[in-house]
């Protein structure tokens, strides 16, 4: 340990169903960071997890048929598998549903109100629902959301506001005093031009027209806006406003939070200016990085255009992914994915440099039963290789500092083309047909196999599975593993011996494969019923017979039916429910039927539920459907003869 902290943060992830390659890329770049660090003897935690409230995972649960609490359960374990499949090291996980977070909040808000930085008003303007974000006039581009370019609707309602404006100047000093705050500098211009300088309004924080957020203490109607609730996880995580942390004042202020560049904007802008209104100090550096892209544009589920990471692990191990994803792309700017790309980088990498160094290195220590000589015989030309091994880890760590990761890699893989070279010149298999040249073989190999030694220290924060494998193969323990020992030549014993493996990454057939990963994901498409994983996992959470008889089921007739204004999913049901008043039902089935289909039809709706408003609308409970198949839902209807107001149980 050097008796440093570093505090690291990817962003908290929107529980979708299915996180794709383009969400895996900044938490392994960020795993890889924390492990480095952890290398280097940092006392690191690194924080991930989950921003689970707003309208948007309202309505998913309301389309799933659960509650918001139940979706984001199911959907979060989900997410913690992959992190768990892709060797993330994070320290701690955090979900704003978490019961401390939210006091937190609650204390935040009103402490930023105590302080007179949260006003109430009334808000006006234009809002994009699948971004939860508002918009100026000026912002939209071609009238539409600026970042993901759907249109967005007008939005009027009863509102706290952060007083932005008030920070427009402490910001452009922050900037220009910390030329640093942001990485890649190019991103400081882009937030200074199109934000800062076209002046920064106050900022709309509480909402009124859905419940699932954290309720404002003071005014219980509104909840919390979700990016205030979402951006000050990176301090309730520690502890503060709560008391399930403590360690607030050891690890703040963050050394780096890592995002994706079109969420900048709130890192740079919206968070500085919070924690300046609550007088805390600001995270060191936001590092804004590029996005996967697959022709046709950014990988993003509403386009349907996702790469799965776990078929791509399932086939190629994890660490050829966690190398691919850094040595591909620069991690400043957006990178172009591909089957073909990322089959020819484990070939020519993995399997061809790095597999076959480490291989034949070992495997010719053969003829010395495992072990090496000691005699040696030292020659010119092995003075290339010998400086390349000895500089690299002043280059890598120059770069990782840097957060430079394809650069680190480049580095190290420099070294290892180089020895590979040094085999074809030495020419061991020569050398070991006679005894006489043998302590020069042994030579020869040593030199080999420490440059095996210091490329794998090197690499074990991006490969943390491959790396022991290598060292087990080499027969280096940890005391000539540790990341200080990368920086000496000769620490492996004289008499080192070493144990043949199995191929650290065997070759792949180019055209074979991608015939297979076709195959392999219209597999996994076909199987993805996620519906019905979430009635599975229901089940195993058992009720008694008295909570299910809380639920009042009742037969109902749909007398009228009509799009919900702005909500594409959203369908208005008049149900005649046996009583006097007609009941009013919003439900998400728009997707799968129109209204003349369920006009006069039968039903059976949740008749005790809490009135929602659901894009301004009111809906008094919730009708029956079922998970059809992916992305497939019916609408149980039932017989005509049952009357309405029947119960069903
Ligand atoms: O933005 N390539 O969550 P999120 C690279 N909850 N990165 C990508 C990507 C792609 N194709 N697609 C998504 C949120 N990402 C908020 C964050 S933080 C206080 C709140 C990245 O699940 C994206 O850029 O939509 C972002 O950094 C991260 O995945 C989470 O996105």
């Amino acid at each position: 340990m050097n008796g440093k902290t570093f505090y690291i943060t990817t962003p908290i992830y929107y529980p979708s169903d299915k996180l794709h390659i383009g969400h895996s890329y900044c938490t392994v770049a960020t795993d890889v960071m924390a492990r480095f660090k952890r290398l280097q003897g940092y006392d690191v935690l690194f924080l991930t997890g989950t921003d689970e409230h707003g309208q948007k995972i309202e309505l998913k649960a309301q389309e799933a048929g659960v509650t918001p609490q139940q979706y984001v359960d199911q959907v979060v374990a989900g997410i913690k598998e992959l992190w768990n499949l892709l060797n993330i090291s994070n320290d701690r996980f955090i979900r704003t549903t978490d019961d401390y977070h939210m006091e937190s909040i609650q204390k935040i808000f009103k402490e930023l109100y105590d302080r007179g930085y949260i006003y109430k008003g009334s808000y006006k303007g234009k809002y994009c629902t699948p971004c939860e974000a508002f918009w100026t006039e000026s912002q939209l581009v071609n009238g539409n959301c600026p970042d993901c370019g759907r249109p967005v609707v007008d939005a009027e309602e009863e509102a706290y506001f952060f007083k932005l404006s008030a920070f427009q100047e402490r910001l452009i000093k922050l900037y220009e005093e910390n030329p640093h705050f942001m990485e890649p500098q190019s991103r400081m211009n882009e937030m200074v031009n199109n934000f800062i300088k076209p002046g920064l309004e106050d900022l709309c924080v509480s909402r009124t027209s859905f419940t699932w957020g954290v309720p404002v203490t003071f005014d219980p109607k509104h909840v919390v806006y979700v990016w205030v609730d979402a951006l000050s996880n990176y301090i309730t995580a520690l502890g503060y406003g709560n008391d399930r942390y403590h360690d607030f004042e050891k690890y703040w202020p963050a050394d780096v939070h890592f995002v994706g560049k079109e969420i900048m904007r709130f890192h740079t802008i919206i968070w500085p200016a919070m924690l300046m209104a609550l007088d805390l100090p600001l995270p060191k550096k936001v590092y804004g990085h590029g996005w996967l892209l697959l022709e046709g544009g950014k990988m993003s589920k509403s386009k349907g255009n996702v790469v799965d990471p776990t078929i791509l692990v399932d086939r190629y191990g994890v660490d050829a992914i966690r190398y691919f994803l850094l040595r591909e792309f620069p991690f400043g700017s957006d990178g172009l994915f591909s089957n073909e790309s990322l089959i020819t980088r484990i070939n020519a990498d993995l399997a061809n440099d790095l597999g076959n160094l480490v291989s034949r290195s070992v495997a010719m220590v053969k003829p010395f039963g495992g072990t090496l000589p000691t005699e040696r015989q030292p020659e010119p030309i092995d003075e290339e290789i010998l400086s390349l091994a000895r500089t690299l880890k002043e280059k890598y760590e120059k770069h990782m500092e840097e957060y430079a990761f394809q650069n680190a890699l480049i580095e190290i893989f420099k070294l290892i083309s180089r020895t590979n070279k040094y085999i074809d010149e030495t020419a061991p298999w020569t050398l070991s047909k006679d005894p006489a040249n043998h302590p020069r073989l042994a030579t020869v190999l040593y030199n080999l196999l420490e440059c095996v030694r210091i490329a794998g220290i090197l690499l074990t924060p991006f490969m943390p599975s491959t790396a022991p494998r290598i060292f087990e193969q080499i027969g280096a323990g940890p005391e000539i593993t540790s990341y200080e020992s990368a920086g000496t030549w000769g620490l492996l014993p004289a008499n080192a011996t070493v144990h043949k493996g199995d191929a650290l990454f065997p070759r792949i057939d180019v055209a074979k494969e991608l015939a297979a990963l076709e195959a392999a994901k219209a597999a996994a498409k076909e199987k993805a019923t996620p519906a019905k994983k979430a009635a599975v996992e229901g089940i195993a959470s058992l009720i008694s017979i008295d909570d299910f008889a809380k639920v009042q089921l009742r037969v109902a007739q749909v007398k009228s039916c009509e799009p919900v204004k702005r909500a594409k999913k959203l369908l208005c049901l008049q149900l005649d429910d046996g009583t006097d008043t007609p009941r009013q039902v919003v439900s998400g089935i728009h997707p799968w039927y129109e209204p003349e289909q369920l006009i006069g039809k039968k039903l059976v709706v949740v008749a005790n539920l809490k009135p929602a408003t659901l894009c301004g609308v009111e809906s008094n409970g919730m009708i029956l459907a079922a998970d059809a198949g992916e992305n497939d839902v019916k609408v149980i209807f039932v017989d005509d003869t049952i009357p309405c107001g029947a119960t069903v149980r």
